[in-house]
């Protein structure tokens, strides 16, 4: 049985549109996966330290039969070879960050992996992209995610350019 997996993308670092396409093609390339929704590229202002670039982000709606942490591991080889060098700094810049935001309706604990992501239930650029692509999504707490976006303005947030094509 395969389970629907969201995935927030970003990048801020050396040409982010294009680290965002690639890592698309990379993630539409997984085995036993299908990438089945993408929304439009945003850009916004940095949370964090504010003397970074502006970041470029993005949703994606997988299909996936592979285990969460398989996937987890998947998806940091992606950023590693798209050049992510990781800091000590929290929140800094970098050239692709790969997120898994919601695994089905689950909710998992482990010491590397905490879905529902942390702090996505507040960050426009997950929920506005999230909003893009599944529209009536419910959160495995209960909580929809029309009524998170009630609470959550835009702020910086704008639209980049529209749903990349990626082709298979
Ligand atoms: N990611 C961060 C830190 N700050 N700011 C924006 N706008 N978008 C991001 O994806 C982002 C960020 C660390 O993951
Ligand atoms: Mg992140
Ligand atoms: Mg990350």
């Amino acid at each position: 049985m395969s389970t629907t997996v969201f995935i927030g993308l970003g990048s801020n670092l050396q040409d982010p549109a294009a680290q965002l396409r690639e890592a698309l093609a990379a993630l539409a390339a997984l085995p036993q996966t299908t990438l089945t929704l993408v929304s439009s590229l945003y850009s916004s202002d940095p949370l964090g330290p504010a003397d970074q670039p502006r970041y470029v982000n993005a949703v994606a709606a997988l299909d996936t039969t592979l285990e969460p942490l398989d996937l987890l591991d998947r998806l940091q080889q992606i950023e590693q070879e798209q050049g992510r060098v990781r800091k000590a700094e929290r929140w800094g810049p970098r050239t692709l960050d790969l997120d898994i935001l919601l695994v089905g309706d689950t909710a998992i604990e482990h010491p590397r992996l905490k879905v529902p992501h942390y702090h996505m239930h507040a960050r426009a650029f997950v929920l506005y992209p999230l909003a893009e692509i599944a529209p009536h999504l419910i959160l495995p707490d209960g909580r929809s995610l029309q009524e998170l976006l009630a609470s959550c303005p835009r702020e910086s947030l704008e639209v980049l350019a529209p749903a990349p094509l990626v082709t298979r």
